[in-house]
């Protein structure tokens, strides 16, 4: 279902743009893809620029994590990739989930108000549900020449997430009237290419407070489950995005984001 007031056309979003490079390179707004990742991937491999970006009205295909899949009926959502090419020494890519979670989460607050916060490491949650969900990925041209792919699939409308999900996903609309996404995207793109070029001067350091002022894992009791299993209380983020987790007995532990999954204790956040 789309809404003709809502349109995702680039003629509608880029009178909006404040960034100097992000959503200013190759678009693809499409009705249609299986990925917007796949799709930005192979225009990143054909040379596409830095700030080029792919999103459409319906994903067939749309990927979460290790192997996931992501629900993105048409028109019901904002299913964006962005491509980065960004100044940072290969293993720092990863710390570039960070800014998108931060971005994402000061575009749906500044757009709507509402009070996104950030579940480490990957979405963002309103109400104790998933309201969105980052997944990056690279790929390398050279030894030391890479690029970003950011993929995020924010849930506008409440058609997003099949009735399964209801117990822990949430839409925009489930709190508020949604706003047209070209007001989110716009908003996301200057809050990401800030916090990106806060990372590539400053470090993780140049982001860690604004993340830690909104990550509502931090203080949270957690249980991990993957690579490894524990149950405790997530303190704080190291210089590496790790989750601090002091078990009962007092021991911290570092987790890693990669492969595993974080539930609270009594709930999905
Ligand atoms: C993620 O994976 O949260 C990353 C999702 C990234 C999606 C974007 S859309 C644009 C771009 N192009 C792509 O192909 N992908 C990116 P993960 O942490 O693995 O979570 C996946 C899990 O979330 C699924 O197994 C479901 O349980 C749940 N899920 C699927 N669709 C959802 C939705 N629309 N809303 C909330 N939860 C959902």
């Amino acid at each position: 279902m789309y809404h003709d007031s809502d349109s995702l056309d680039a003629a509608s979003w880029q009178p909006l743009l404040t960034t100097r490079l992000l959503g200013r390179g190759e678009n693809a707004c499409l009705l249609e893809t299986d990925s917007t990742n796949l799709r930005l991937r192979l225009m990143a491999q054909a040379g596409a620029p830095h700030g080029s970006l792919c999103l459409c009205e319906q994903q067939t295909a749309g990927r979460g994590r290790l192997g996931r899949s992501w629900h993105s009926p048409a028109g019901q959502g904002l299913w964006l990739s962005v491509l980065l090419r960004p100044k940072l020494p290969m293993d720092k890519a990863p710390l570039i989930t960070f800014c998108a979670a931060l971005a994402m989460a000061r575009a749906v607050r500044e757009v709507t108000g509402l009070d996104a916060q950030i579940k480490w490491p990957n979405d963002l949650v309103c109400g104790g549900k998933k309201l969105c969900g980052i997944l990056l990925e690279m790929g390398t041209v050279s030894d030391t020449e890479y690029f970003v792919v950011t993929g995020t699939g924010l849930n506008v409308r409440r058609g997003a997430y099949p009735p399964e999900l209801t117990g822990q996903a949430a839409s925009l609309e489930d709190f508020t009237p949604p706003p047209p996404r070209r007001e989110l995207l716009a908003a996301y793109l200057a809050a990401l290419e800030e916090a990106v070029s806060r990372l590539e001067s400053d470090g993780f350091d140049g982001i860690l407070p604004a993340l830690r002022s909104l990550c509502c894992t931090l203080g949270s009791r957690v249980h991990v489950s993957g690579a490894v299993t524990l149950t405790g209380t997530a303190e704080d983020l190291d210089a590496s995005g790790a989750l601090m987790v002091r078990t009962d007995d007092g021991q911290l532990h570092r987790v890693l984001s990669g492969d595993v999954s974080v539930r609270g204790v009594m709930g999905y956040v």
